[in-house]
């Protein structure tokens, strides 16, 4: 094998546990890599832990653990699920490691003796949650990142010359277009770095959670610098041993999400320059996994955790799921409505049934063996469109693979198992199969060969997305081994005549209405308290101010703190207002003020009783629209329940006045 492909995942910080957030950059890489090794291509795929710094010392403080107990737990449990998972990475590094460290103490005696270290003494703003030094901002200046308080510091530390590398990279990114994709993230990137870049903090001396400044150690490594090394380290810079190094780096692709772009596309290429190494090919960036609209993260305690849907609907439906519903690059949102039904329609009605459909007739036909397709006289023109429906989808998803469009490249493959659905139903099969003529005989076995053949190509094509349930097909259609096969000979027509069927088996199981509750009830049950605080606002990641060189003394108040009389995003989320309308109104008996409502919230009615009886006569309000609390815990009044309030604005003294719409909004809508 000549070709070579270095794949990475972020390494995750182990202040929490994982969720499928952390899961869908890595299935997105263990897809990529598989399809890379079904290419013939020498592959190696990384992924690991982000053990080291001040938020995880803090968050190790908070569990009563020593930072050691809380990685070496955390770490093994993204491991772990990653396995369960059946990721096929090559190697997980852990910052912790002594080969980790050797590497990047290496990597910093390279770049201090080319001259890029020196030692300063400043003041600035640091936010412990995105081990980020925020420039030009006061004390309790929020993050630009993430929206927290960031925390003054103050001491004496060391240097990167960042600013030598402004030109240099803004080179790079017009050198090289495809260094950062998409190309909104390569713009924002672009403008901030024009926007200039002050030289950057590398070192901390109030804690010690970290690695050792070689030949200084009451410094310990800026956490970044030490994270980012991981991705040459564990190919074995600095250890002597540099095989791995020497055939893999630099790497193809870094994948990460959005958040962390100005890390990987600034700061790493930097330090590799300053080093005299290579830079990585390309670095792509994909968006966020939403939970209920904000981004599922451990801070916000919004996360669904991979384990559930292992559990009811197996790895490759989570699979499926997030590369197919989310446009790579942009933000999708997380539901289990939507994962149950895609599951249902394109995996058990999808491929499971014309998998199921396709070999049953097969066996029931022909005792389990590929038929010979028949001559001249039983072909029709939809035989060969399915040819070349077939032919479209291995260039096109193949294609739209290589350029990091999953979900429309399964969509392609996807047409195709609809145009072959389309095929069966207009050719009946069934009925062909009740005949006994020679035509019709020869007419199923086309039929059945066509819908065979177009089969196997959907299952080698999606193998890398949902690698389980399509090793199970290619092997039920008698082909043995799905992981021996080359990719890249894929083409129309190689499906043997004769072939003998595996045992034929369901592979997706259709899923019940019980299981969109079962994988809530379990993550309710499951749901782990925040390792940080819900302190944050939503903050859409934009370029900050340059870094500036900041010394480092903790002084301000913990990292989740908001600022006085402020709620978080997450606080106002909490408040479910929704659209009702009025379908009842009428007085409390002995209650002036009181009316009792009954509101139409689109899927239900609801009892409300409202202090608006003074301002309004109830017959004013039939067929009103309002604003309802919906989420407010019931309440009595006057001896009848309260299910929710509904919202008014309530001058000092004056009469409440109801919200309401200028425009139409159907019934049930949530207010944000
Ligand atoms: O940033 N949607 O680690 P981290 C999509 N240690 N992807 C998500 C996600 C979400 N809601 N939440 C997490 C770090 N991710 C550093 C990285 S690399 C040298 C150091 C994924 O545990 C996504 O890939 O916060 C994101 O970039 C990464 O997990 C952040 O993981």
């Amino acid at each position: 094998m000549s070709k070579h492909f270095y794949i990475t995942t972020p390494i995750y910080y182990v202040n929490a546990r994982p969720h499928i957030g952390h899961t869908y950059t890595t299935i997105a890489c263990d897809a990529i890599a598989r399809r890379q090794r079904m290419l013939g291509v020498n592959t190696y795929f990384l992924t690991g832990t982000d053990e080291h710094g001040q938020k995880i010392e803090r968050a190790a403080a908070a569990a009563g653990k020593t930072p050691q107990q809380l990685t070496d737990e955390v770490s093994s449990q993204f491991r772990a699920l990653w396995d369960r998972m059946g990721i096929t990475y090559d190697d997980f590094i852990r910052t912790t490691s002594d080969r980790h460290k050797r590497g990047v103490q290496a990597l910093w005696r390279k770049i201090r003796d080319n001259g890029y270290i020196y030692k300063g003494h400043y003041t600035g703003q640091y936010c412990v949650f995105d081990e980020l030094y925020v420039d030009a901002a006061g004390p309790g200046a929020p993050c630009p990142e993430c929206g927290r308080p960031t925390e003054t510091v103050q001491e004496e530390n060391y240097f990167f010359k960042l600013s030598a590398f402004q030109q240099k990279l803004l080179d790079l990114y017009t050198g090289q277009p495809d260094f950062i994709r998409p190309d909104t993230r390569r713009n924002e990137v672009i403008s901030f770095v024009k926007s200039g870049l002050r030289d950057l903090s590398i070192s901390r001396s109030t804690f010690s959670w970290g690695i050792p400044v070689p030949d200084d150690p009451k410094h310990v490594i800026y956490v970044w610098m030490d994270a980012l090394s991981n991705y040459i380290t564990a190919l074995g810079y600095g250890s002597g041993d540099t095989k791995l190094y020497d055939e893999f780096w630099p790497a193809d692709v870094h994948m990460i999400g959005k958040e962390i772009v100005r890390f990987h596309c600034v700061y790493w290429p930097a330090f590799l320059m300053a080093a005299g190494l290579p830079l990585p090919k390309g670095i792509v960036a994909h968006g966020w996994l939403l939970f209920e609209e904000s981004k599922m993260s451990k801070s916000r305690g919004n996360i669904v955790r991979s384990e559930t849907i292992l559990d009811v609907l197996g790895q490759d439906a989570l699979r499926y799921f997030l590369l197919r519903e989310i446009v790579f690059g942009q933000d999708g949102s997380f539901s289990f409505d939507a994962l149950v039904q895609r599951y249902n329609a394109e995996l058990a009605n999808g491929l499971g049934n014309l998998a199921s459909r396709t070999l049953t007739m097969i066996t029931r036909y022909f005792h389990g063996e590929v038929p010979y397709p028949s001559a001249a006289a039983a072909r029709h023109s939809a035989d060969d469109a399915i040819a070349r429906a077939a032919a479209r989808a291995i260039t096109d998803s193949n294609t739209l693979f290589d350029q990091y469009q999953f979900s429309r490249a399964l969509e392609s493959v996807w047409g195709l198992i609809a145009a072959v659905d389309k095929y069966i139903v207009e050719n009946e099969p069934w009925s062909l199969g009740e005949k006994q003529d020679e035509q019709s005989r020869a007419r199923l076995a086309t039929v059945l060969y066509t819908s065979a053949e177009a089969l196997r190509i959907v299952t080698a094509l999606a193998h890398a997305a949902i690698p389980e349930a399509t090793a199970r097909i290619w092997s039920q259609l008698g082909l043995g081994d799905i992981k021996k096969f080359d990719l890249a000979t894929l083409k129309w027509g190689q499906l043997q005549l004769g072939t003998r069927l595996g045992k034929v088996e369901p592979v997706f199981p259709r899923a019940d209405k019980s299981a969109i509750e079962r994988m809530q009830n379990m993550e309710e049950q499951g749901r782990p308290a925040a390792a940080v605080p819900a302190s944050a606002t939503q903050a859409q990641p934009k370029p900050a101010a340059a870094s500036a060189p900041v010394a480092i003394q903790t002084v301000a108040a913990a990292a989740s703190a908001l600022p006085d009389g402020k709620i978080s995003i997450d606080d106002f989320a909490k408040v479910e207002m929704r659209v009702g309308q009025v379908k009842v109104a009428e007085k409390v008996k002995d209650a002036d003020k009181l009316l009792r409502l009954e509101v139409d919230l689109g899927t239900e009615v609801r009892q409300v009783v409202a202090g608006i009886a003074e301002a309004y006569a109830p017959e004013t309000l039939i067929g009103r629209k309002v604003v309802i609390v919906a989420n407010l815990a019931p309440r009595k009044l006057r001896g009848l329940e309260s299910n929710g309030m509904i919202v008014a604005a309530s001058a000092e003294g004056g009469r409440p006045v109801l919200a309401t719409f200028a425009e139409d909004v159907p019934l049930g809508t949530r207010l944000k």
